[in-house]
């Protein structure tokens, strides 16, 4: 499975092409426009998500609600696009001169992305680098979520830390909701607006985000995402392009703003020795081996082995302040405080569920590897088979 997207933020729409999903996957409208809408959700969000209310057509590769193994195309209508056919247009050229944007904000694409393409206005940068993008992704992504969920393998998050609030240890009560499956977690979750599972947590971070509103400031986070039901083995650790801790790590650093990635508690296990870090094996009650411990975050030798996935993911700042950092003027070389650009003061709940999104297509393939197949029945069964085998060693 792969996708591509395309898209500026300001344009008339987002696109994604999707290739390799198998036939037969039930697909409704609803699923998709379900985590889009979740994707929007937030504290800390700013001006566009009140004007937008994402929703996706489908313009190929679905018949009467199933997959039929041809691309399937995405489209998402910008609806501020309305607002911007003048600033963006793209033949007719405008009567009157539209301003170029010259002050490149620090920690965003602006200068290097205007000297790499040879841009004397920032605008072309902005337009694509944005994390508006993601919406795209989210949808693309969605449809080999769907798949996983159709096969019992659940993907879900919660939120950990929003700057300066929260925690750094995995909160017992996300370990309660995973018993149920990654989508109780997820779930639950959802119920906070800034997706914590813990109330004075939660407060603490809306007081922050009002701060730094406040401020002009913005804020990043830390988000601790889960995949249920993954069967061992999926992976290899035979060659460095099929490692699937690799692949889940490109997944999540190519989100905007996601600057680390950490495979299990993999930074405190750094600094303990190995009795204090593997996963003890002990054989379990239908003779199937079972650890006590998931320090690993359910990845050893690059492979699935059987227990919980667990990736955390820092997000940085969003680079656009309202009280802006110190930068220069690319066109007089005066130095001037940087760029405004309507923003976010934080996204950290919106990357949570980009980040549940980006890693579906990478688990999907992971699994596809496994079992071959091209449409969902010879897929179900052959994981089935896979299932029972491995259930018996
Ligand atoms: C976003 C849409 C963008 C920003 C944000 C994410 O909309 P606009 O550029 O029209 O305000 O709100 O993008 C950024 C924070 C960024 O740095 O690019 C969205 O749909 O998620």
């Amino acid at each position: 499975i792969r996708y591509i997207t395309a898209g500026e933020s300001h344009g008339p729409a987002l696109s994604a092409i999707v290739e390799g999903l198998p036939a037969g996957l039930e697909v409704r409208p609803e699923d998709i426009n379900s985590e889009l809408a979740r994707r929007q959700q937030g504290y800390g969000r700013g001006g566009r998500m009140k004007i937008e209310t994402d929703k996706a057509r489908v313009l190929s590769g679905i018949r009467f609600g199933k997959t039929i193994g041809s691309p399937v195309t995405l489209q998402i209508e910008n609806r501020d696009w309305e607002n911007w056919t003048v600033n963006m247009a793209q033949f007719e050229k405008p009567t009157d001169e539209v301003p170029a944007i010259t002050i490149p904000r620090p920690g965003h694409a602006d200068l290097v992305g205007m000297i790499k393409y040879g841009f004397e206005d920032i605008r072309p940068v902005i337009e694509r680098a944005s994390a508006r993008e993601t919406a795209a992704r989210v949808a693309a992504c969605t449809l080999s979520r769907i798949f996983l969920r159709s096969l019992g393998i659940q993907i879900g998050s919660y939120v950990s830390a929003i700057g300066p609030s929260g925690s750094d240890t995995v909160s017992a009560k996300a370990g309660q909701l995973l018993t149920d499956g990654a989508d109780a977690l997820s779930g639950n979750a959802d119920s906070s607006c800034v997706r914590m599972l813990d109330k004075s947590e939660e407060e603490a971070a809306v007081a922050a985000i009002d701060k730094a509103k406040t401020d002009g400031d913005t804020l990043g986070g830390i988000i601790d995402l889960f995949i249920t039901g993954v069967p061992m083995g999926l992976g290899s650790y035979v060659q460095h392009d099929r490692r699937l801790d690799a692949e889940l790590a490109a997944a999540l650093i190519s989100i905007q703003a996601v600057k680390g990635v950490e495979i299990g508690s993999a930074f405190r296990n750094a600094r303990r020795p190995g009795s204090q870090v593997h996963d003890e094996l002990f054989i379990g009650k239908v003779d199937s081996p079972k650890r006590k411990t998931n320090r690993a975050g359910g990845l050893e030798g690059s492979m699935t082995n059987g227990e919980i996935i667990h990736i955390r993911l820092a997000m940085k700042p969003i680079a656009t302040l309202m009280s802006p950092l110190h930068s220069f003027d690319i066109a007089t070389l005066d130095t001037h405080l940087s760029h405004i650009e309507r923003s976010d003061t934080c996204a950290v709940p919106a990357c949570s569920v980009i980040a549940e999104a980006v890693v579906a297509p990478v688990i999907a393939n992971a699994l596809l590897l496994k079992t071959g197949g091209d449409h969902m029945q010879e897929i179900s069964e052959r994981l089935e088979t896979y299932r029972k085998e491995i259930s018996k060693r």
